[in-house]
């Protein structure tokens, strides 16, 4: 009865989330839905008869706090619209600060296709912070350098994406005829894949060539849409075989969020050498026996990944540390005006 749900990339793990008295139930089936895109009051979901608005009540406020693209819920029906009831306990949910916040970009991944051109924009640092995300929230990364066709040394690229230490990593270009071929292996049937990466390096043309969509791209050349975002929303959508596929738009700055295990995954040569250090509380600067610096010494890793390492290890903490104290302080607030709000009406 459930298999109608399977193409949308329901599993095991929500099933178990539903009572007996649920799965007994028939209308259950039609009240289950995954969420596709995110609106102020409420949220489109494609569910086993097609797509549906729900509606948020207040509980569910502000949306994008509760919800994410990708998410399962169910919904009772109201009206001609649904109405949500509750969400299910994701299988991850990717998360980075925004603005000081914690914010929720997508949930319910099988892979993160870090999307990245062979030009400019290349950027090992900021591959590093994407890759931490994928391995904090179990997420397959697949690393896409795109726009082969317009560089004139891809070496170079690929020697410095060999030292990411990445298991899956595809140049390619929309140009190139075939080159896209192996990027099938990961658009299985039920398994979502989300592309992230900065703005124009080419997300939404690969998903558009990929899948015969029609999403917008930046269509004038590059020099004058500097800064400028073309895809504005995250959106969710079922490609013919089955893979969900999530567009976002381009992030100028991936601002970890309590990500320290994902950052200890990406730098884990640097988190062994540490353990030979000669002193247990070695810092790592220029003491004698450190096995860091022995390592950067004979360069057998560089200076740049240290360093990174460091600096990831540094913002994340402090970025996680105030991402919380703004969350409680607005928690503090909203049950204060609450009160406020609730003793008015007892007044009137
Ligand atoms: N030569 C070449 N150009 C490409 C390739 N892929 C994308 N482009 C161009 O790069 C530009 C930006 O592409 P988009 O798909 O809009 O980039 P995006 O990553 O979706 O950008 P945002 O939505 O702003 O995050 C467009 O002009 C594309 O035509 C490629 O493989 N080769
Ligand atoms: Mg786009
Ligand atoms: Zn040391």
């Amino acid at each position: 009865m459930y298999s109608s749900l399977k193409k949308f990339g329901w599993s095991n793990i929500f099933f178990q989330q539903l009572s007996f008295d649920e799965i007994c139930a028939e209308e259950t089936l039609e009240r289950i839905f995954r969420i596709t895109a995110i609106h102020r009051n409420r949220v489109e979901a494609m569910g086993a008869h097609g797509e549906s608005s729900i509606i948020c009540t207040a509980e569910f406020q502000p949306v994008s706090q509760h919800l994410a693209v990708g998410d399962w819920v169910m919904a009772e029906p109201a009206n001609e619209h649904h109405r949500l009831q509750r969400i299910f306990e994701p299988k991850n949910r990717v998360r980075r600060v925004s603005n000081g916040l914690p914010q929720v970009i997508a949930a319910n991944l099988d892979y993160l296709w870090i999307v990245t051109s062979a030009n400019d924009e290349f950027n090992v640092k900021r591959l590093e912070r994407y890759l931490a995300l994928a391995y904090e929230f179990d997420i397959t990364p697949v690393v896409i350098l795109t726009k082969t066709d317009i560089c004139d040394d891809i070496a170079h690229f690929l020697g410095q994406l060999d030292g990411l230490g990445a298991e899956n990593v595809h140049p390619l270009s929309v140009n190139t005829p075939g080159s896209l071929d192996v990027l099938s292996a990961y658009m299985n049937e039920g398994s979502t894949i989300a592309l992230m990466g900065s703005s124009g390096v080419g997300k939404s043309t690969l998903i558009n060539t990929l899948f015969h969509t029609a999403l917008a791209t930046r269509e004038i050349r590059e020099e004058d849409a500097h800064g400028k975002h073309t895809t504005t929303h995250r959106e969710l959508f079922f490609c013919d075989n089955g893979a969900a596929i999530i567009d976002t738009p381009g992030m100028r700055e991936l601002q970890l969020y309590d990500a320290e295990q994902g950052i200890e995954r990406v730098f884990h040569s640097i988190v062994e050498l540490s353990t030979q250090c000669r002193y247990n509380d070695c810092t790592h600067a220029d003491g004698p026996g450190c096995a860091i610096q022995a390592a950067i010494a004979e360069q057998r890793i560089s200076q740049a990944h240290f360093d990174n390492y460091r600096k990831l290890l540094k913002e994340e903490a402090s970025q996680t540390r105030r991402a919380e104290g703004a969350h409680v302080v607005k928690q503090y607030y909203r049950d204060y005006f609450k009160k406020v709000h609730s003793g008015n009406k007892d007044q009137w």
